[in-house]
């Protein structure tokens, strides 16, 4: 048991401070909410002074609710009183789920999730009809998969800087990557990429977002082929895509962007260069022992023959080489899409690899540009490159040889800026305003605070390059995440630790466990970083996010215009108007002009013939922020979300006659309910209306 709060004198100060963010929640109960406004309002902007009878309060219920003194401080730094407004928004990965999951911080509440690989009802996502844009972006080879593997977002930059403009997403399962439009939170566009089934290196963008790249992962024969395991050296081949980025469309421009091959290691994390080393990218690599297991067959299994050797590759890309070979026509055609071939890049000397340790995973740029810091799984340091010792090794041809393939490998010692003991198993680094990175360590279940040297060795007391401490997290991190700690200018301020397994930190949900986002406050320099928040993350598993400073960010609140289209993000001429409802019919394609209002559609009855193909164009007629309807067709699938302004148009075949409500599925009004209609299917002579089939549930097989 903790010990109880006593309010001394040496308590009282933290208590006042605390007490800013708590009183309120506190004694929310006890006032109404009006009061409690007013005095919210009475406030605003003055300095907190706690009367004795509060303080007295507040230590009771911290004595009662067993929180220390450091709680309270936790609270206050974190709780974020009804109406406010995060300071920063986190846009993380959402795993399994496919998606995007946008969070503010320091309150750590869910704000929204964005649709992505998977369709959701929520949104309207994939239940558009016959033909859907979402489930015809989702195919692979023709098939629909519709769930992806999200790991890495990464936002639009300009200068290097977050512009608060778009969001990438990849998806490791399928190696496809989705382009999100943060004007209205929704993806606009998902590219499969043509050459490989398995990402990794997947969001990440070049400084003013010339392209967002695509890096692979498990090596495959590229275009979709085949070999057996055999011809792993002859036949399979590692790749990074570079996805030319069309800002004032918003969308992939696919026929300016190409792929370099690369050899069958498998490539891993991916940074761009900024500042000093703009131009360049790094990826990681493991297994260069091009180990091809096989377990089943008593050979070694693939974690123990890709981890023998001590050094895999950083491999280091100039990327405006790779540009002016590509707009050269120095490619080959791969499934139709432009490839840039090892012999091609070796001969342009726009690929080299530096020798790092042990399977590293991420590799991440300082926010300078000058270093690289690396992070190796089974190395107990970080290895930090510097790009002027690349750039000179690669001018000098300090090479200690080159691989398999005749890439030159450079001098390790003649890149490495220095070697950091942090502890075990590092992954992920990020960076703050006062001359610090943040290590990820897996193994240790603790984020490491170090100290940078170069010119931020004068911006921290520490001693350069150096472990300043670690704050245990709960527990086994992935990737951490700082406010716009990837950016050339990070906050500092905040730390999201991604835990993985959250074990005994939250209510037992059954055997599969949510992950664990848990808030640091970095905000003081030296040895104090403590874990401020913990947000349970029950629906994924995310696995990088990035944290953007809110005002950054210039969302609409409602569609620019009545009738617009999302998709092209402008008005659509085929938007019904107010006035132009109503059901047409040409031989058996039906038209049904429909507008959305609170609190009803018109027209109300549509009758179709079965068989009939339906166009069916709804206009949400509407400006107000809050007049959101939705549509649905139940047995037909058809959901769609109506925001203030959306033209929406679906398209399906009038299969099953009987009749079918349509009904507004957001609760938009008193009269929500009323705001319905019957879609008549009638039945075509000598068929009857359909029976309805009764599902099997799960258990009574
Ligand atoms: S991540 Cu994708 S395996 Cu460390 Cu960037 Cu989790
Ligand atoms: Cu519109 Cu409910």
């Amino acid at each position: 048991m903790k010990n109880p709060i006593r309010t001394s004198m040496a308590c009282h100060a933290v208590l006042a401070a605390a007490s800013a963010g708590l009183l309120f929640s506190c004694f929310a109960g006890e006032a109404n909410a009006q009061e409690n406004r007013r005095r919210r309002a009475a406030q605003e902007g003055k300095p907190v002074e706690l009367l004795p009878e509060q303080v007295a309060g507040l230590t009771k219920i911290a004595n009662e609710r067993q929180l220390n003194v450091d709680d309270l401080m936790a609270a206050a730094k974190t709780f974020t009183p009804s109406g406010r407004h995060d300071e920063y928004v986190l846009f993380s990965s959402g795993g399994q789920s496919g998606q995007v999951f946008a969070i503010g911080v320091p309150s750590m509440r869910l704000l929204r999730s964005i649709a992505v690989f998977t369709p959701e009802s929520w949104q309207g996502y994939g239940f558009g009809g016959k033909d859907d844009h979402v489930i015809e972006s989702l195919k692979v080879n023709g098939t629909p998969v519709l769930w992806g593997d999200t790991h890495h977002p990464a936002l639009s930059e300009t200068k290097g800087d977050y512009d608060g403009q778009f969001l990438f997403i990849g998806d490791k399962a399928n190696a496809r990557v989705g382009v999100i439009d943060l004007r209205d939170w929704e993806t606009k566009q998902v590219v499969k990429n043509p050459l490989t089934i398995s990402d990794h290196g997947a969001a990440f963008v070049t400084p003013n977002t010339e392209y967002v790249i695509e890096g692979g992962q498990y090596a495959t024969v590229l275009g979709y082929g085949y070999a057996p395991p055999e011809e792993y050296k002859k036949s399979y081949r590692g790749m990074v895509t570079m996805w030319k980025f069309d800002r004032a469309k918003g969308r992939i421009d696919l026929a300016n962007s190409f792929a370099l091959e690369l050899p069958p290691y498998w490539q891993d994390l991916a940074d761009a260069g900024k500042s000093a080393s703009d131009g360049f990218f790094f990826i990681n690599s493991f297994n260069v022992e091009m180990a091809t297991g096989g377990a089943e067959k008593g050979n070694p299994p693939f974690e123990a023959g890709a981890s023998k050797r001590d050094m895999d590759y950083l491999h280091i890309i100039d990327w405006r080489k790779a540009e002016a070979a590509f707009r050269a026509g120095k490619v080959k055609k791969i499934n139709g899409f432009p490839v840039i071939m090892l012999e091609t890049s070796i001969a342009e000397g726009l690929l080299y690899f530096a020798p790092e340790p042990k399977s590293p995973h991420g590799v991440d740029v300082t926010p300078n540009g000058q270093y690289m810091v690396v992070a190796g799984k089974l190395d107990p340091h970080v290895t930090v490159y510097s790009i002027e010792k690349v750039k000179a090794a690669i001018a000098a041809k300090k090479f200690s040889g080159s691989d398999e393939f005749g890439v030159p490998v450079l001098d390790f010692d003649a890149v490495k800026e220095v070697q950091v003991e942090l502890g075990l198993g590092p992954l992920h680094t990020q960076f703050d305003d006062k001359g610090y990175a943040y290590t990820s360590l897996f193994l240790d279940s603790a984020v490491a605070r170090w100290s940078l040297g170069g010119e931020y060795a004068t911006m921290h007391p520490e001693q350069p390059w150096k472990l300043v401490q670690k704050t245990p997290v709960q527990y086994n991190i992935g990737h951490l995440c700082a406010a716009e700690g990837d950016t050339v200018s990070p906050d500092g301020r905040f730390l999201v630790s991604m835990s993985k397994w959250s074990v005994d930190r939250f209510l037992t949900t059954g055997p599969l466990l949510p992950q664990n986002f848990q808030l640091l406050d970095i905000s003081q320099t030296g040895t104090t970083m403590p874990v401020i928040y913990d947000l349970p993350i029950g629906v994924g598993e995310p696995h990088y996010c990035q944290m953007i400073k809110a005002d950054k960010l210039k969302s609409w609140k409602v569609y620019p215009e009545v009738g617009w289209n999302t998709r092209t993000q402008q008005l659509d001429a085929n938007a019904p108007k107010q006035g132009q409802e109503g059901v047409t019919r040409e031989g058996n394609k039906v038209l049904v002009k429909m507008t959305a209002v609170r609190s009803h559609f018109l027209p109300e009855h549509v009758e179709v013939n079965e068989g009939d193909e339906v166009t069916w164009r709804i206009t949400a007629v509407e400006t107000a922020q809050d007049a959101t309807h939705g549509f649905c067709i139940g047995a037909y699938n058809i959901n769609l979300s109506l925001e203030p302004g959306e033209f929406e148009e679906v398209r399906f075949i009038a299969d099953r006659p009987g009749t079918y409500p349509f009904y507004c599925t957001e609760f938009c009004s008193a009269l929500h309910l009323e705001m319905m209609g019957y879609l008549h299917v009638k039945p075509t002579a000598g068929h009857a209306a359909a029976v309805p089939t009764t599902g099997t549930s799960r258990d009574s097989k």
